[in-house]
């Protein structure tokens, strides 16, 4: 025996970290690096491991403690002079370093879509054909197709790569009044997977006129990102595309026309209206850091929260500072615990659990 073992897991990152190489937000993106599903993620994982996010942290964090210092020192000579703090170059900066902090939580959004994919989900009425459209898709057979309606009875997802996103498009069980208690659960977890999404595909069909449900459907989506297919175009229509329209009205809808089980140009065109939807509506990538986990999307709410609390206090007319005070300590400790510098052996446990092994 030479004294040699297996490395743990996540191992090596972690005595990085414990040797001040790199901070935590940092060591976090080594796994995000390694599990990058697409090139946009990738490119943020090794910003963030080059310190993009780390650096507008710390940046931030020293600002809140020259406040923080600035008004302990203020509150002493108070109590010795009974002097009053001119308070409004100290509202400025907090205000700015609220606005900053509200930046980056903007950010989560996309940086979580980056880091785990975009959620898409197609959705409509049973037997129109959208699990023949995630087949399509996707290319092979992946869903049960039958011309039963109501065979798909629980969610299927699957992951496809999609104008340099990693894409989890899911087909769900058909939204109709249900029947039985099996089809009820169904529509359930087709409504819960709907809120979820960040894209939804709402599939009818084109052998049939549009109903209730489909407006019901359609009601339920329209104010987040969304397509409208027109399946089974290999068929003789039973409404014209304008009298389809007028009855989504006073919405301007339009569709894309699809045949699932016999048409590669149609899939190909639903693809790149796919794309272009990914483009106009996530892909606003700047450059700037961007928070991408929980973890620190739940810090900086905190760190918010304390902010807003401060200015609160600040704006009144005799602003109790000792509050103040305490509201910047405790977005300071946060800060601290974001970048790794109040350590927590607990959260370094989970956090480098997740890694695998050798990294
Ligand atoms: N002619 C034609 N038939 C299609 C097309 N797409 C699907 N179908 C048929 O329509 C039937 C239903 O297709 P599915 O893909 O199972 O429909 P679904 O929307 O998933 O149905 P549920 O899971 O029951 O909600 C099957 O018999 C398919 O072969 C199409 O583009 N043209
Ligand atoms: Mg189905």
């Amino acid at each position: 025996d030479q004294g040699a073992r297996l490395a743990e897991p996540g191992e090596f990152t972690r005595r990085a970290f414990l040797n001040g190489r790199l901070d935590l937000v940092q060591a976090e993106s080594v796994a995000d690096v390694i599990a990058a599903g697409s090139e946009e993620a990738l490119q943020v994982a090794v910003r963030q491991l080059a310190g993009s996010l780390s650096t507008e942290l710390t940046d931030l964090e020293q600002r809140l403690s020259r406040q923080l210092a600035a008004l302990e020192v203020e509150l002493d000579l108070l109590e010795e002079e009974g002097l009053s703090l001119a308070t409004s170059r100290m509202t400025a900066e907090l205000e700015s370093l609220r606005d900053k902090v509200n930046q980056l939580l903007d950010s989560y959004r996309e940086g979580r879509m980056l880091v785990e994919g975009l959620r898409v989900v197609l959705v409509g009425r049973p037997n129109v054909g959208k699990s023949s459209l995630l087949n399509a898709l996707l290319g092979r057979e992946r869903a049960i197709v039958t011309e039963i309606p109501g065979t798909t009875r629980d969610v299927v997802s699957e992951r496809l790569a999609l104008g340099g996103m990693s894409v989890e498009i899911a087909d769900t069980a058909g939204i109709c009044r249900p029947a039985d208690p099996v089809e009820k659960l169904g529509v359930a977890r087709t409504d819960e997977w709907m809120q979820r999404a960040d894209m939804v595909i709402m599939v009818m069909d084109n052998t049939q006129e549009p109903t209730g449900e489909d407006r019901e459907i359609y009601r339920r989506l329209s104010s987040r990102p969304h397509l409208l297919v027109v399946n089974k175009k290999d068929l003789p229509p039973v409404v014209t595309e304008q009298e389809r329209r007028e009855f989504f009205a006073p919405a301007a809808v339009s569709f894309v026309y699809t045949a699932a089980r016999r048409n590669q140009s149609d899939i190909r065109e639903l693809k790149e209206k796919l794309r272009e939807m990914i483009d106009r509506e996530f892909k606003k990538f700047s450059g700037a850091p961007m928070v991408c986990h929980l973890r620190h999307k739940l810090l900086l709410e905190d760190i918010q929260g304390c902010l807003e609390r401060s200015l609160r206090l600040l704006a009144g007319s005799r602003p109790l500072l000792d509050m103040v005070a305490e509201e910047l300590g405790q977005a300071r400790l946060a800060f601290l615990e974001l970048t790794g510098r109040r350590r927590d052996e607990d959260l370094l446990d989970t956090i480098f659990a997740n890694f695998c092994v050798g990294k």
